[in-house]
């Protein structure tokens, strides 16, 4: 049997970039719309069971649209079945919804929850718990994959999913959620933990390639691949700008470093590495530059001035007098001295200042 494998949807979340508030109303309906393709491609991939490890809303900001909207979904794909289990951001959203839930909407409860088809049974539960593995049902002649949300560790409790619990219990397949990224872990020779992640990345802190995975029970050994659908990505791109000496070199990094970038991506530029005294990267001309390129594009400056005392020692001008000040403040701490030496050096070369 084929399985899709998602979670961490966060349905109806705020994001947590700077977009304006029509880019803000139009991802979050992108949020929906990934929900949605996810769905279609459980069709295209064969996979009759679409399990939801958590997380499919953010309960905070959930509109009753939003729920009939995911309602409408599940409902169109009456040959697939919707294993969802509620996570840590969500109570029983759909079911305290009060609307009519689909038959193919299939919900964990706290306890151990069994579903079965054939020869495979999925196992769930929202709660976890310290004995939980010892809990557990396997049937040895079937195939078995857990759905679970929490982080991973060796064992578990309240928040922790236990990898070594899990050992030698005869699982094909955990299938976790909480982790944003997708990643992988061996459990034993025959069971794999995955998180599938988000499949839309919101803020800076989900960057990189978001998907779902497939999962595929009918073999010896349980497989699955991993399947990008974003339809944005959140890049985080550093420049290092050590050696370089003039702004259009700075630019040209950028650009350099940007290239090839989607321009539905959001993006964020990060200014790094020991810069030249007297260079500060023109950001706001730059973010102008690729402001429109990209559908968000930011730039932070987190480059530090290689300053040598030595070179100011004999400094007859206003600039050595005030780096000579900043240097022997032994009050600042070096991120204050930064800012200062900063600010200062921009004023006496004549740039407008940020304070
Ligand atoms: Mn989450």
């Amino acid at each position: 049997m084929k399985i899709l494998h998602t979670a961490d949807l966060h349905l109806g979340a705020a994001l947590n970039t700077k977009l304006s508030p029509e880019k803000i109303r139009e991802r979050r309906v992108e949020l929906f719309t990934t929900f949605e393709n996810m769905a279609a491609h459980a069709d295209i991939h064969g996979a009759r069971l679409f399990i939801i490890a958590g997380d499919l809303f953010d309960t905070r900001r959930l509109t009753v649209r939003d729920v009939e909207r995911v309602i409408h979904v599940i409902a169109s794909h009456p040959e697939t079945d919707f294993l969802y289990l509620p996570g840590n951001h969500e109570k029983n959203t759909l079911l305290e919804s009060g609307r009519e839930l689909p038959e193919n909407l299939k919900i964990f409860g706290k306890n151990w929850t069994y579903f079965t088809y054939g020869n495979l049974t999925v196992a769930g539960r929202s709660e976890l718990s310290a004995d939980m593995f010892g809990t557990l049902s396997v049937i040895p002649s079937q195939k078995t994959v857990v759905v679970l949300h929490g982080a991973v560790g060796d064992k578990s409790d309240g928040v922790t999913v236990g990898l070594r619990d899990a050992r030698e219990l005869g699982i094909d397949y955990i299938a976790l959620g909480h982790y944003h990224s997708y990643g992988a872990y061996e459990v034993d020779e025959g069971c794999t933990a995955v998180y599938s992640g988000t499949p839309e990345g919101r803020g800076f802190d989900e960057c990189g390639t978001k998907g779902y995975v497939i999962v595929d029970t009918d073999g010896a050994r349980t497989l699955h691949r991993f399947y990008p659908i974003a339809k944005r990505t959140v890049q985080l791109v550093s420049v290092d700008i050590s050696y370089l000496s003039t702004q259009g070199e700075i630019q040209d990094a950028v650009e350099e470093r940007l290239r090839g970038i989607p321009s539905a991506d959001i993006v964020r530029a990060v200014i790094t590495g020991r810069r030249a005294q007297d260079l500060f990267p023109d950001g706001e001309r730059i973010e102008a530059r690729y402001r429109d390129r990209f559908y968000y594009f930011e730039i932070k400056d987190e480059s530090r001035t290689e300053i040598n005392p030595e070179a100011y020692k004999y400094d007859k001008s206003l600039k050595g007098e005030f780096i000579r000040l900043c240097i022997s403040d032994t009050e600042l701490s070096d991120e204050d001295r930064e800012k200062i030496i900063r600010a200062g050096v921009s004023a006496l070369l004549g740039e407008d200042i940020e304070i």
